[in-house]
């Protein structure tokens, strides 16, 4: 019997600049480009753990200790596509031992609860495609890789690079340039801090796939998006990273978020994802940084009520002590459990995809 083993993990990213909208609903081709930031492994994280063996029977998959389906088209389709990429090495040189050919057991565990309401399909998605890619010896990059990770979930190519990345959308209609490429490493902007507000850990209402489908489908306001708001808002994200202008990125990526929900509630019939506990956070972070006279933290929402501030290390009391102190003051803050207030750091370039 012949086995051969390998690990990866990958991070949550939290967009800053929104992906929402698919061109093609099977390669997950996305309707704008999209940038986020991705949060340290310590915090929130998938490891996945992949074994093939020619005595192997079938693909299984066990996700926190339950078994589960693997015939799903997003699973399949990576599975085919890191299968075809190395079936091309094993064509070029036979002495290599056929594993595409064989099945995969996958075990894949995250270290955050599934039902936190924190998006777990980006970073499952990408340590399931890194362990079968370093199980397969894959030469590509990990922009080439991204592309596979793409077809599991569009976010997912994102959690292959640290710190501050972006997701070109690309205009190919076989997707070979819509892909994941580092925009800056976590070490050049090392005072980033993210704070997670878990205002709900429900399941979310209305699942981000069929949601993008309905405000494609139904909202004007996402024509404008695209097309007036976003592509300049990407070359600003950027450059405020580079350039580390807090204010500029701050404010960016509060009115990104905004715009997000905007069009959520443009859809027809309108899908809401912020609770009135998430637009007090929201009042809350724009009276902070008018008291300040500048922009000293930044909240974003995904496709449910949770909030994630950014703000920089210098300011972690102000930004946090305020927050702490609303929780009891406000009525709705009960809501929120304030254990669950957790600062997070960015991920550490040197962490990523150690298995
Ligand atoms: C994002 N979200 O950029 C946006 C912001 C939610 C709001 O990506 O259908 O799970 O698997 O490609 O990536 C959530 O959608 O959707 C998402 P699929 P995904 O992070």
């Amino acid at each position: 019997m012949s086995f051969y083993t390998a690990s990866a993990t990958a991070p949550v990213n939290i967009a800053t600049l929104k992906y929402w909208g698919k061109r093609d609903k099977s390669l997950n081709l996305p309707t704008n480009s999209s940038i986020s930031v991705t949060l340290s492994q310590d915090d929130l994280r998938t490891l996945t753990s992949v074994a093939t063996s020619d005595e192997y029977k079938e693909d299984i998959l066990w996700l926190n200790g339950k078994p589960e389906s693997l015939t799903s088209e997003r699973t399949k389709a990576c599975l085919a596509d890191l299968r075809k990429l190395r079936a091309e090495m094993e064509g070029t040189d036979p002495s290599l031992p056929q594993l595409s050919k064989w099945k995969l057991h996958i075990v894949s565990e995250n270290n955050f609860p599934t039902a936190a309401g924190l998006a777990s399909s980006a970073a499952g998605f990408a340590a399931l495609v890194v362990a079968i890619a370093k199980l397969f010896k894959l030469p590509q990059d990990m922009s080439e890789i991204s592309k596979i990770a793409r077809k599991g979930s569009g976010s997912a190519c994102r959690s292959l690079f640290g710190g501050y990345v972006a997701w070109e959308m690309g205009d190919l209609e076989n997707g070979e340039d819509s892909k994941a490429v580092e925009v800056a490493p976590v070490s050049h902007w090392p005072t980033m801090k993210a704070a997670i507000l878990v205002v709900s850990d429900d399941k979310k209402d209305t699942p981000s796939t069929s949601g993008m489908q309905t405000t494609v489908a139904t909202s004007d306001l996402f024509e404008h998006r695209i097309k007036n708001v976003v592509p300049a808002r990407f070359e600003e994200m950027k450059k405020s990273i580079h350039d580390k202008n807090f204010e500029v990125f701050g404010k960016l990526t509060m009115q990104d978020s905004n715009s997000f929900h905007a069009v959520c509630l443009d859809s027809y019939p309108p899908i809401f994802y912020l609770t009135d506990t998430s637009k007090k956070i929201i009042k809350l972070v724009h009276q902070l940084n008018d008291a300040e006279g500048k922009i000293i933290a930044a909240y974003t929402f995904d496709a449910g009520p949770n909030a994630v501030i950014y703000y920089e290390q210098q300011n972690e009391s102000k930004v946090l002590g305020l927050i702490h102190k609303h929780f009891s003051l406000i009525p709705g803050w009960d809501k929120v459990d304030t254990s669950k207030l957790e600062t997070v750091d960015i991920a550490a370039d040197e962490n990523i995809h150690k298995g």
